[in-house]
């Protein structure tokens, strides 16, 4: 009777998280009664964060969405509950207008977040390029400035595997904050500590991973840039740099050096405002350590210059010699861990993309030619984790005809017309692959869906044949397993040695060994060089070498940055529900002095407003932040009025054409 088959299950965490832990199930009666880690994963090794141990209060959670609702009007609450066969025929109804209408289907666009990132999600995007030429509309996405600067440099974005950090003697975290947003990161830099390696944490804000740190540097946001330019000059000052590496393996590296000999110590000091102890000591680690691992958070990319300031940590790892060797180089994150056949077919030739951060594109839906008529929104809660929701708010509204399909009803569902509810992963079966350590996992389905919910496949396969007579080639597979099966690659079986389901029920893990990449140091640019120098970006209208190039700063008028990072108990906008935090509403850390300043005590209700907004949230002092700073971790409140992206401008950031700069948003804070 208990056999594993019977009633042990094996999932994967589909979160847009760096560890995509795996875990057991134990079902009874259709039930899951345990969740616990799977101790054998590489990576994660058996511990799941807060979240991931609440899955079982959230999978059967009384807010969970349970049938498919429908209102005339968007953003009035009459919602009224209807079938799945209403509801496909509802959306047959507007597909078929809208094509006998203007004889193709760009009016029609698919909005897709990163609410769970398994290959089997991917078949939204699977079936709008099956419709033909049809609209995809962006929001952000911070990664792709990331991306976009490393391949400037290194020409495609590659990572060693995580774990070896554990090998370094130096590890230097440019705005991430692990404690709470990479938690399985933390042993393997325990590890490095304990073996006598040293960790520095750079963050305007004294975060949770901040208190492991050897060296924790306070600079003003968005410029670590000028913080590596510094680290740089020392090096070259100390004729300590590694001189083969230069002359063999990179190009342009004579006008870099130039370039920054004209930029003064003092300026880039008062640029980032790092005290110069800080400075001195940490280039005494940098000089001494043979390699360094330097982690690059999303943080420091929400920023205008956020991608300039990634290619300044890269010349800083190029000059000390740290790329290819053992316990050194930049870990961000892989782009290649999107092999799949669906995962390749996001856009076909005949899409219309538009990223909706882009200032040319804030204009309501009916101007775009052709016009937006219908939106499709899956795994994205856009108004809430967008900048500028109010925008957002208006432009669904305008669209005639909106679909969000999510598993509860936030904000974004609320301002569609049809809400069709989904499973979670315990429901469905998946395969999820990492962008940052090299595991692939297969995720099984363990219990019956919650209510009607219908998996993101399913409602695809039933909606597929109502739409062949408009040439919809979405193929039709009996079961997700299937579904899966044929969007194996060659490019899956290299990298992970498995060519379909069953093989990956049998492997746990990948074969592939550690490899540090670039060992040889011979790079995927047209020099095959490391590019100092990078003529790709100069087209782009962007600065050739990496030099400091400043952003905004705080004003007279709005005197404080707002940044909004990541909370350890919440993902983005999931996992609302859990009250697990500190404060059970949303807060706004000022620090202490600056609070006085302005006569505003500890616990009081205060506005905070710029020129796009105002909030009102409770004030809690704290000496985490500087005094011109404020924070308020980003989310969803749903039991208050907080929306923190209404102060947050839709600024671009420098690099990835679908980057946000949340974090350049400045405000005044006052008493109520
Ligand atoms: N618990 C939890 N885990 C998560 C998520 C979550 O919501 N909750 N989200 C996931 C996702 S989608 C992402 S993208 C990642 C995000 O996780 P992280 O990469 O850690 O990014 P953030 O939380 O945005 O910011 C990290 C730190 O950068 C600092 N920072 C801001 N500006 C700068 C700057 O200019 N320079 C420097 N050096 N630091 C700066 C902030 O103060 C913050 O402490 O986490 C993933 N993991
Ligand atoms: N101010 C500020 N704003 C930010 C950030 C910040 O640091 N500051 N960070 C930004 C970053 S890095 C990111 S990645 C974005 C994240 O923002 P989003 O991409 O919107 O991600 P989530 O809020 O995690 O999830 C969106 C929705 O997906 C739903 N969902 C979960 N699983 C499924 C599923 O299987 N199917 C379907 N259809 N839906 C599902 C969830 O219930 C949720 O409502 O936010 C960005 N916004
Ligand atoms: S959210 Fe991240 S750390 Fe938490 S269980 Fe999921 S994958 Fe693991
Ligand atoms: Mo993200």
């Amino acid at each position: 009777m208990n056999t594993r088959s019977q009633y042990e299950f094996q999932h994967v965490c589909p979160r847009n998280c760096f560890s995509n832990c795996m875990m057991i199930s134990r079902v009874e009666n259709d039930q899951i009664m345990t969740l616990s880690g799977k101790r054998t994963h590489p990576y994660s090794q058996g511990k799941l964060c807060a979240k991931g141990y609440s899955y079982i209060e959230r999978n059967d959670h009384q807010d969970r969405l349970k049938y498919p609702y429908y209102q005339e009007v968007k953003g009035s609450g009459r919602f009224k509950q209807i079938t799945w066969k209403k509801a496909f025929e509802l959306i047959e109804c507007e597909i078929l207008n809208i094509q006998k209408k203007h004889g193709h289907l760009l009016p029609l666009a698919l909005y897709k977040g990163s609410g769970n990132v398994g290959i089997h999600h991917y078949v939204t995007d699977h079936f709008f390029t099956s419709l033909g030429g049809t609209t995809r509309i962006f929001g952000s996405s911070t990664a792709t400035t990331g991306f976009e600067a490393i391949e400037y440099d290194m020409g495609t974005v590659k990572m060693s595997n995580p774990s070896m950090i554990k090998d370094s003697t130096l590890i230097i975290l440019w705005g991430a904050n692990p404690a709470a947003t990479n938690i399985h990161l933390i042993p393997y830099i325990i590890e490095a500590k304990a073996k006598g390696g040293k960790v520095v944490v750079i963050d305007p804000v004294y975060t949770q991973t901040a208190e492991l740190a050897d060296l924790y540097i306070q600079l003003r946001p968005s410029t670590d840039g000028a913080l590596a330019t510094l680290l740089v000059k020392e090096l070259l000052k100390a004729d300590c740099y590694d001189k083969e590496f230069l002359e063999q393996h990179s190009y342009g590296y004579e006008d870099y050096l130039e370039a920054i000999g004209k930029n003064s110590k003092d300026n880039l000091i008062r640029k980032c405002g790092v005290v110069e102890d800080a400075i001195t000591l940490l280039a005494k680690w940098v000089k001494a350590a043979e390699a360094i691992s330097h982690v690059i958070g999303t943080g420091l990319l929400k920023h205008s210059n956020g991608g300039q300031n990634v290619r300044e940590i890269e010349a800083l790892a190029a000059i000390h010699g740290d790329i290819g060797k053992k316990g050194g180089g930049i870990f961000f994150r892989r782009k290649d861990s999107r092999l799949f056949q669906n995962q390749l077919e996001v856009v076909s030739k005949d899409t219309r993309v538009i990223h909706l951060n882009r200032p040319e594109n804030r204009i309501p839906p009916s101007r775009f030619s052709p016009p937006i008529e219908m939106l499709w929104v899956s795994g994205a809660n856009p108004l809430v984790q967008e900048a500028e929701p109010q925008f957002l708010a208006e432009f669904f509204a305008e669209i005639p005809f909106v679909v969000t399909v999510d598993l509860f009803m936030t904000p974004t569902a609320k301002m569609s017309n049809l809400i069709l509810p989904t499973t979670s992963h315990f429901e469905e079966m998946d395969i999820v692959t990492s962008y940052w350590h090299k595991e692939i996992s297969l995720n099984e389905k363990a219990v019956s869906p919650y209510y009607e919910s219908l998996s993101e496949w399913r409602i695809m396969t039933e909606l597929a044949p109502r739409l062949r007579e408009i040439g919809c080639s979405f193929p039709i597979h009996a079961s997700e397993e299937e579904y899966l099966n044929a969007q194996f690659t060659e490019a899956v079986e290299n990298r992970y040695f498995i060519k379909n389901v069953s093989e990956l029920k049998n492997k746990q893990f990948t074969a592939s060994s550690d490899r540090i990449v670039w060992e040889r140091r011979k790079f995927a640019t047209a020099t095959k060089q490391f590019h100092f120098f990078s003529t790709e970006a100069e087209a782009k209208g962007l600065q050739a070498l990496p030099l400091f190039v400043d952003g905004p700063s705080p004003t007279e008028e709005l005197p404080f940055w707002l940044i909004t990072p990541h909370h350890p108990y919440t993902f983005n906008s999931q996992f609302h529900f859990l009250k697990l935090s500190d404060s059970e509403e949303a807060i706004v850390e000022i620090h202490p002095k600056a609070a006085e300043k302005l006569s505003i005590d500890d616990g009081e209700v205060v506005k905070i407003s710029n020129q796009q907004g105002s909030i009102g949230i409770k004030v809690a002092y704290s000496h985490r932040v500087p005094t011109d700073i404020l924070v308020i971790h980003q989310g969803w409140y749903p039991d208050s009025d907080v929306n923190i992206n209404k102060l947050t401008p839709p600024l671009p950031t420098d690099m990835g054409n679908k980057g946000t700069a949340f974090y350049d948003t400045f405000v005044r804070i006052e008493k109520l």
